[in-house]
């Protein structure tokens, strides 16, 4: 090693040991989008040393405390020195945090009126003079506002924002904004392609890992304030006293971080944890035991955030086993915390194959008649589509149909339909289509964001759902670009409207570089990602038409399930065409959109083509707005996929100067065996719909190869959390 290079590595290796994440390397991406290092640009750098000076926060709670050890860590960090902590503004340039209430300085800011608005959770940055020197002050009601503030603060830095003209003034649009981890107990996770659960049940609660911590961190640094740490597929185990101690020890390492621990309950656990004969929600015994499930677990964690239920969902007990409605469910357990301020998210995940009708419109049918009947504490928790997470689907229409009940959105963090932890894929365009998306609920603006906040039908009770692909393996989430999706998802949590575009931006900058180049440029393939995924696997509103089980390759010709889980029920391909008629002539799903996304969508003409197959059932010779057949845009989209995908492999090669080498290797393999699978996608699917187009491939591509059977035989050997 050369003298230079080993001095820098020295360097980069005292930093990389002063920062809170665990076992740190620079490349093995565990500090997520908090890695703090060293601005790499003099001038920036200089002009940030000389900005701040010292820093400060006034008042010592917990919440306090992570700030201060956040900005130290940050500032240390990001500024390449020691920025000392003061008591005193006695110098220009001291960063101040704090309350109103906790901190003299921020009390003589005088800051009543702005700080007003911005609730618990909102908080303020601006430069201004105190005792005539310029401060940079942090300011909120909270102290979780405080520590909200500090992380942003420190994002600014990350992304080499200007802070000498600072006026930030936000606040979250929704209150909770959580994960929900689909973590079983014996450490395997449902849909988890990032290794073992991150909850080691076995050793804790005497055992606590390093990592607990910097999962809070890294959530509050996205303003998530929840997590449900069980699988909605849930285990009665969690609410014995055994297991709710190792919650608690969860919950008090998470509590300085402004994270509140939720659970999954299992509707049968007054039966088969509580020795009843009955999980009736009517029966008084049941009643009973849920209030005292819910005292005892109060007890043990006074800030218990409440309960997640998946309830009369492929094969999940609940309340329509004793011929009781949804809402007797969901409010015998709201009543049980309510006395301690707890809520209740009950899913909209309904289905049943015994049920004749299309399987999109059931969870409507259940939920829409029961509006109005449910406790003000219980959420309704909607996917964002009316299937399961697919890689398009329109909005769910239940967004706007509810008025007089809570609706929260559930989005797929984890890829389950979207190439699991090996294919690029960023979720932000995908979460905001759906978010952006116009219900018309109350006329023209009655967007599904106004459903969530709160503001279309005035609730206070305001959350988003994320399930989260979050494990044990050293970077969190397999591949690098997964958690962009974490971040996006905690982003747009605490703001909907938030632009995909800014959102990749940020991260970019914080988690690979901020040269100008590679930023365009990773920020170019991350919003293209969504829409090849969509090409490769489901063009044209395609869906559900993956291999049965794992959900990882393709299986249009899966038919040997239950009816609602094979593929050829969703995509009814024959000799004629292709797709699943909801029209008013079919299964009249579009009915139950508000008019005028009804019509549209019922129309072939006017149905926007990336759903068409969705909605609408299309001849093979259907003219579509380029010229060509179906055939041959279906042929199209399956090739231009694939295609782009090589087109991604090749900017990334352009950017093996601006990333550090190990993150680099991973993401060139990964993005090799997302070519390779994207084909997999391509020729099994058109070597299968041609079986009843009975058309030749456009000379355009190169034809399909081997045959069908090999694909429908294909096995992958090399997918984390795939057999
Ligand atoms: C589907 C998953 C299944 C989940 C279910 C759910 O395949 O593993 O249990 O959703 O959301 O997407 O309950």
């Amino acid at each position: 090693m050369k003298d230079s290079t080993r001095k820098s590595f020295y360097t980069c290796l005292t930093l990389v040991m002063l920062l809170p994440f665990t076992r740190a390397v620079s490349g093995d991406g565990c500090r997520l989008w908090l890695r703090y290092d060293t601005l790499s640009d003099s001038t920036g750098l200089a002009m940030y040393q000389k900005s701040i000076a010292a820093w400060m926060v006034e008042g010592d709670s917990p919440l306090l405390q992570s700030a201060a050890r956040e900005l130290e860590t940050g500032l240390r960090g990001l500024l390449g020195k020691e920025i000392p902590e003061t008591q005193r503004v006695q110098t220009p340039g001291v960063l101040v945090a704090g309350t109103p209430t906790g901190s003299r300085i921020i009390a003589a800011l005088r800051l009543d009126n702005q700080l007003a608005p911005l609730g618990d959770e909102g908080y303020l940055i601006f430069n201004g003079p105190y005792n005539g020197k310029k401060i940079i002050a942090i300011a909120a009601n909270t102290d979780q506002g405080v520590l909200y503030g500090a992380f942003h603060f420190l994002r600014l830095l990350q992304t080499r924002q200007d802070i000498t003209t600072l006026s930030v003034a936000t606040r979250p649009k929704t209150k909770i904004r959580m994960l929900n981890h689909w973590d079983n107990l014996d450490r395997t996770v449902e849909r988890g392609y990032a290794g073992a659960s991150l909850w080691d049940w076995p050793s804790l609660p005497d055992s606590l890992s390093p990592r607990y911590r910097d999962y809070a961190r890294a959530n509050a640094s996205i303003g998530i304030n929840g997590t449900v740490l069980t699988n909605v597929n849930a285990n009665a185990q969690i609410l014995t006293r055994h297991y709710l101690l190792k919650v608690a020890a969860l919950a008090d390492l998470f509590r300085p971080y402004n994270l509140k621990v939720y659970l999954t309950a299992r509707f049968s656990a007054p039966v088969e944890i509580g020795g009843l004969t009955t999980a009736d929600p009517l029966a008084p015994e049941v009643i009973a035991w849920w209030k005292q499930k819910a005292d005892e677990i109060y007890a043990l964690i006074p800030d218990f955030g409440g309960f997640l239920v998946k309830a009369n969902s492929e094969g999940q007990p609940g309340p329509q086993n004793y011929g009781r409605s949804h809402a007797d469910g969901a409010n015998v357990l709201a009543d049980a915390v309510a006395p301690h301020g707890g809520i209740v998210m009950w899913r909209a995940f309904v289905y049943d194959n015994d049920v004749p009708d299309d399987r999109t419109k059931q969870a409507y049918h259940e939920f829409v008649p029961l509006d109005g009947q449910f406790r003000k504490n219980v959420l309704i928790q909607v996917k964002n589509g009316p299937l399961d997470f697919q890689p398009r689907e329109p909005f769910h229409p239940l967004f706007g149909a509810m008025p007089g009940t809570a609706v929260m959105p559930e989005l797929q963090i984890t890829q389950e339909y979207l190439g699991a932890s090996v294919h690029l894929v960023y979720l932000a365009p995908l979460f905001s289509e759906c978010l952006q998306a116009d219900t018309y609920a109350r006329g023209p603006g009655s967007a599904v964001s106004r459903v969530i906040d709160g503001s279309l039908f005035q609730h206070d009770l305001t959350a988003m759902a994320g399930v989260a692909n979050a494990g044990d393996v050293q970077n969190w989430t397999g591949h690098p670009f997964g958690q962009a999706n974490w971040y996006a998802f905690g982003r747009l949590a605490w703001n909907p409207d938030l632009k995909a575009q800014d959102i990749a931006n940020e991260w970019i900058r914080m988690t690979f570089s901020n040269d100008k180049v590679a930023v365009q440029t990773i920020c170019r393939m991350m919003m293209a990602s969504r829409e090849i995924a969509v090409d490769y696997m489901t063009p044209l509103g395609l869906h559900h038409i993956m291999y049965a089980g794992h959900h990882y390759g393709p299986g249009p010709w899966v038919d040997h399930l239950r009816r609602d889980w094979t593929s050829v029920y969703y995509h009814r391909a024959d000799s004629l065409g292709i797709g699943f008629d909801r029209t008013s002539r079919g299964s009249n799903a579009v009915s139950q959109y508000f008019a005028p996304v009804r019509e549209l969508y019922d129309d072939i003409e006017t149905c926007p083509e990336n759903l068409l197959l969705w909605f609408h059932h299309v001849p093979w010779e259907h003219s579509m707005k380029s010229g060509r057949t179906l055939w041959e845009e279906m042929c199209h989209h399956y090739d231009a996929g694939v295609k782009s995908v090589g087109w991604l492999r090749s900017e990334w090669q352009g950017l093996q100067e601006a990333i550090d080498p190990e993150r680099f290797a991973v993401v060139e393999a990964l993005l090799a065996k997302q070519e390779r699978d994207a084909r997999i996608w391509r020729d099994g699917c058109l070597l299968y719909f041609q079986t009843f187009s009975q058309k030749a491939f456009p000379d355009s591509m190169k034809a399909p190869a081997p045959d069908l059977n090999y694909y429908r035989h294909h096995q992958y050997d090399d997918i984390p959390g795939i057999e």
